[in-house]
């Protein structure tokens, strides 16, 4: 059965692809697209053709998964279609909904006219696997939105709607049913005899462009790409449809999409698409154990965390009812919700009116009476084993049976959490990652009684609310805290042994981190690292040290941008290099007879990220992560970790994992037993093998 079905609705031929589940132009419906649009051409009776998706979605672009196989080279390609199109004598339409992205897009755009229905988006992501849209998009966007608006839709690759779509020219008309509308749009044009210029000949608004437009573009894009490539080769096609005529500018976006997808980045980019989604399926649970429906949402503690997370819910449309027993803890959190989505609205990136909805489904309250009917509660509570497990016990009293009891500990044990109740199936961790409001990640954490209701509970909430899940087991620190100790604590290392601050945050930050290691530290508050250390001081081994240069910092007043010095000094927002943290260092150096050296950008790269895939080794081994790619989704969404190298596990595979395996050995002498490699590296290292035979 073809994967495009065809009819003909009077003189309209309605061509529907079917291959779900998001219709992406495979070999099938290429094919069944080509002899469709043929069988229209040919038949006299048909004056018009309209292309739509089946099912949820208009085309979603070219079928990633058949990259690189024999099947993307079965004809007819993507741009022979494009060229049937754009040259047919009869009148051809895009119906779309739901979502008509890359080639999708780009197949609408050689169509003569393109309708959609108002919750349907548009969008050219292809910037996000590291590639730039290759058929034709580079140059037909700009011929419809003018340059500015092309330049940021496709270097950022975001999705706009269909009325923004249409308010730029990319839609014609906004239709209430997507396939009745369409085939009526093309009736009217056929009886009114309206013509249309093809995109690609429509030049008003892309003649005449200044060059400092494009030099403007690659200083701000430039900026927020932190290394990806992509953004700025989209610049060079969107300048070249400006300044070639069309077909050496369509030759010319080719050229540059082979590049692209031969390079590093793309198939970094392309590990972390399915790695994500990868993350979502966890083995051992059949399909058929269905969510629990969360339709309210309950939070303890009115802190920075439980405020963060109820904005999470909250813009979702999921009411939240706060709680804090302290009434002044609570005016003071509601008051930080408010400010917060207040910067948000005054940025343009919210409007007023969804704010105020946003607002009117917090309730705030100090009686825990209030929460026993919502269908989860998330204990943002303090860091304490005792005083969770004193919550934990009064929710199992409190709480309707079936509801998600879950805490938001970044790294005590779920299992001891769940002692504290009698129904331990219910309990997990959603552990959210500061600011809970912006960053992606929800680490969903399972005790060993975690019930798979309750794990497939919270992996499709996690999704529902805007988050990426990743499922960690519960070891100390679970997937990424436990790796990011090893990371910070090098870095430290390195410190004693001869590097700077900046020299360290310089090499981080050049890596691709948001943020350097001691930076970062500035920004958390060191005096609440040297709480949490003290903690978990029980963990590390006798005869291993961690390194004091923390906790000196925090004993000379100097907590972090908190006090206006940490590592580094501030004034306003301008960090400063302080000599007086280089004498506390070169302090501790002395104390423990370590010699000072130089070290090179290249030596203190590999320091700092090896120790995370050392360890990451060992999660895989023992559980706590499913899979290595599980580990590179929580650290390109929790930690900053650029998305653009894959992520910590996938670059190390490339570094070479015999190369880690042996730093893991250099690392144990150094450092002590916890720095040695595992079991598992030590395997894939001698064998030759990746991640994929763990
Ligand atoms: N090809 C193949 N499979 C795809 C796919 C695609 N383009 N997009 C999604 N899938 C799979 C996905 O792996 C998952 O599979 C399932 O569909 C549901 O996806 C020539 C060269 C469309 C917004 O980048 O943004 O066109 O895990 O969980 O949340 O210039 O999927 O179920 O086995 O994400 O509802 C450009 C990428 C391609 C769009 C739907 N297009 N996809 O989101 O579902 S390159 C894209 C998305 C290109 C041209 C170039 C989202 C979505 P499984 P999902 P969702």
């Amino acid at each position: 059965m073809s994967a495009v079905a065809y009819e003909v609705d009077g003189e309209v031929a309605v061509l529907t692809v079917n291959y779900p589940p998001v219709n992406a132009l495979s070999a099938a419906v290429r094919t069944g697209l080509g002899e469709g649009i043929e069988r229209a051409l040919a038949d006299d009776a048909v004056k018009a053709l309209v292309i739509l998706g089946g099912g949820k979605t208009f085309i979603a672009g070219a079928d990633i998964t058949e990259f690189g196989t024999d099947k993307s080279q079965v004809k007819p390609a993507l741009k022979d279609l494009q060229k049937m199109l754009e040259t047919s004598p009869k009148l051809t339409i895009a119906a779309i909904h739901g979502t008509a992205l890359g080639g999708g897009l780009e197949l609408a755009l050689t169509c003569h006219a393109r309708v959609a229905v108002a919750s349907a988006k548009v969008g050219l992501p292809e910037v996000n696997l590291g590639i730039l849209p290759g058929a034709g998009g580079t140059q037909r966007l700009p011929r419809l939105t003018g340059v500015d608006v092309a330049i940021d839709l496709i270097t950022s690759g975001k999705h706009i709607p269909a009325a923004k779509a249409r308010e730029l020219g990319v839609v014609d008309a906004i239709v209430d049913d997507v396939r009745s509308g369409a085939v009526a749009f093309a009736r009217e044009s056929l009886a009114s005899g309206k013509s249309f210029v093809a995109v690609i000949d429509r030049n008003e608004k892309i003649n005449g462009i200044e060059p400092s437009v494009f030099a403007e573009a690659r200083k701000t894009v430039g900026k927020k790409a932190r290394g990806k490539i992509a953004p700025m080769v989209i610049i060079d096609c969107i300048e070249a449809a400006c300044t070639l005529p069309a077909a050496e500018g369509l030759a010319f976006e080719a050229e540059k999409f082979q590049e692209l997808y031969a390079s590093d980045q793309r198939g970094a980019l392309m590990h972390y698409f399915f790695a994500e989604r990868q993350a979502r399926k966890i083995p051992g649970i059949s399909a058929d154990v269905q969510p629990r429906k969360i339709a309210s949402c309950a939070i303890i503690g009115a802190g920075t965390m439980g405020g963060g997370i109820a904005m999470c819910f909250a813009n979702a449309g999921i009411p939240v009812t706060l709680l804090d027993l302290n009434q002044e803890a609570l005016d003071r959190g509601i008051g930080v919700v408010r400010k917060n989505y207040g910067i948000s609205v005054s940025r343009g990136s919210m409007s007023q009116d969804k704010m105020d909805k946003a607002l009117s489904l917090i309730t705030p309250t100090t009686s825990y009476d209030d929460l026993a009917q919502c269908d989860i509660v998330i204990e943002a509570a303090l860091e304490r084993m005792d005083v969770k497990k004193e919550i934990f016990a009064r929710l199992d009293k409190l709480m309707k049976p079936g509801a998600i009891l879950a805490t938001n500990t970044s790294y005590l044990s779920i299992d001891e959490i769940a002692s504290a109740t009698s129904r331990p199936g219910d309990v997990v961790g959603c552990h959210f990652f500061s600011p809970a409001n912006v960053m992606k990640l929800l680490e969903n954490v399972r005790s060993a009684v975690t019930s798979p209701e309750t794990i497939v509970t919270v992996m499709e909430m996690g999704k529902a609310i805007g988050k990426v899940p990743v499922l960690a087991g519960s070891t100390e620190g679970f997937i990424g805290n436990r790796m990011l100790q090893y990371y910070t604590g090098e870095a430290e290392f390195l410190l004693e042994q001869g590097a700077t601050p900046e020299q360290i945050d310089r090499v981080a930050t050049k890596f691709g981190m948001a943020m350097g290691p001691m930076s970062m530290r500035d920004l958390a508050g060191m005096d609440m690292a040297v709480v949490s250390r003290k903690g978990r001081a029980a963990s590390i081994p006798a005869g291993e040290r961690v390194s004091p240069i923390v906790e000196r910092l925090v004993e000379a007043g100097r907590f972090g941008q908190k006090t206006n010095k940490g590592f580094y000094r501030y004034e306003g927002r301008e960090k400063l290099s302080d000599p007086e943290t280089m004498e506390i260092i070169e302090g501790v150096s002395k104390e423990f007879g370590i010699t000072r050296r130089e070290f090179t950008d290249e030596e203190v790269e590999a320091r700092l990220f090896a120790p995370l895939v050392n360890e990451g080794a060992k999660e895989i081994e023992d559980g706590t992560a499913i899979r290595a790619s599980d580990i590179d989704v929580a650290w390109v969404n929790g930690y900053g970790f650029p998305v653009h190298r894959g992520g910590p596990m996938y670059w190390g595979e490339k570094y070479g994992l015999d190369k880690i395996y042996q730093m893991a050995l250099d690392a144990e002498k150094r450092n002590g037993p916890r720095w040695g490699p595992g079991k598992l590296l030590e395997r894939l290292a001698k064998e030759g093998k990746g991640w994929k035979d763990a």
